[in-house]
């Protein structure tokens, strides 16, 4: 019964998007931390469907979201022309009945509707042969979206700005809203010893030095779809923040989850270490693809990269739990903390381990 109060509630729904199919259940998937993500199984058994509500506090301008995401489908679909399949490289959304967009507005809320691509899954953690197959893809997915004219809204405004994130942090402890400043101090203290370390590519950027590119902007492990067969990736999904962005995003951002030998929010941090055959691996299979675009001096920074982006989270989840997490998804009163640590007992293991 309650399933089928459940599924009334997703008919409703789904009703406006114009499926090929006859939806019959809907069940929860994924493990992202903004959007809310269903899988919806069909009355064609080669048929199924991703259902997602945009979190639109956190992505606040969903038709211009939309339109990123539709302008970048087109592109990469565009230059898988004469790939066998491209529909197992590229996400393909359901347009909305009424507006031909390719989201729609249910009441309050905004939900989006894309093919599920059958024989993939996601995993969470990688191995070097995935690693290097992820840094083709994600090297590819850059490289294929350089010559893209359209413009892109950053849908989360300077989303990866680092001095953005500090203000962000330096803001919620003056206000401390929910009185945690007192019990994480040191924490606070060892983030700014870091500040101006980490805040390098935004003075660069400014001195006209460094170029912003169309990044992924979330190349967490649980990004990509990998066939299921082959363990190759075939597409790369997650595309809300698709933004211009220093290309240091994508690569940083995968070896944060990918070459962490835990995941995120692992409370042991002696389980907290940098795999050096999963870097290699990730870099070699990146720089195969993107040596084609990046200028000298991204290049050489990339070992910077891979410390930016453990050291950013750790201040976006300690910024949240300042905050009395308002903005991730959590378990308990201290699962943001647990995920500070973790972010910086990674960035203490990449400096031990990285040249
Ligand atoms: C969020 O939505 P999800 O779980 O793929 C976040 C990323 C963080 C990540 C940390 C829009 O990604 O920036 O790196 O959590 N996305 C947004 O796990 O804030
Ligand atoms: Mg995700």
């Amino acid at each position: 019964r309650n399933n089928r109060n459940s599924m009334k509630k997703f008919d409703a729904i789904l009703d406006n998007f114009a499926l090929e199919a006859r939806p019959l259940n809907v069940s929860h998937l994924g493990d992202g931390l903004i959007n809310d993500t269903y899988m919806v199984e069909t009355d064609r058994p080669d048929l199924r469907y991703v259902l997602q509500r945009i979190n639109h506090c956190v992505f606040q301008d969903v038709d211009g979201l939309q339109r990123n995401i539709d302008a970048v489908t087109r592109h990469l679909r565009g230059k898988m022309a004469d790939f066998p399949d491209p529909d197992r490289h590229v996400l393909r959304f359901i347009p909305c009945r009424a507006t031909g967009r390719s989201y729609c507005r249910v009441g309050a809320d905004y939900w989006r509707v894309s093919v599920y691509i059958p024989g993939t899954v996601t995993i969470k953690e990688v191995t070097a042969e995935t690693a290097a197959s992820a840094g083709r893809a994600f090297g590819r997915f850059e490289a294929m979206l350089t010559d893209l004219r359209e413009p892109l809204i950053e849908t989360i405004p300077d989303f990866h700005n680092m001095e953005l994130r500090l203000h962000q942090l330096r803001v919620a402890v003056a206000s401390d809203p929910v009185s945690r400043v007192d019990s994480v101090r040191p924490i606070v203290e060892a983030i700014e010893a870091r500040a101006s370390e980490m805040t390098v590519a935004e003075r660069l950027g400014r001195e006209g030095k460094l170029p912003r590119r169309l990044c992924h902007c979330d190349t967490k492990v649980n990004n990509m779809l990998i066939d299921a067969v082959t363990g190759e990736v075939l597409c790369v999904i997650d595309l809300d923040t698709v933004m211009p962005s220093f290309v240091f995003s994508d690569y940083g951002d995968f070896l944060r989850t990918g070459a962490c030998t835990a995941a995120e929010d692992e409370p042991d941090l002696s389980k907290i270490d940098f795999d050096m055959d999963i870097y290699r691996a990730f870099t070699d299979g990146y720089l195969s693809e993107a040596e084609s675009f990046l200028t000298p001096l991204e290049r050489s920074m990339l070992p910077f990269a891979v410390r930016l982006f453990p050291y950013m989270q750790a201040t976006r989840f300690l910024t949240d739990y300042i905050n009395g997490d308002t903005y991730y998804k959590t378990t308990g009163p201290e699962h943001n903390l647990v995920r500070t640590r973790a972010q910086l007992a990674l960035l203490d293991a990449i400096d031990r381990r990285l040249p």
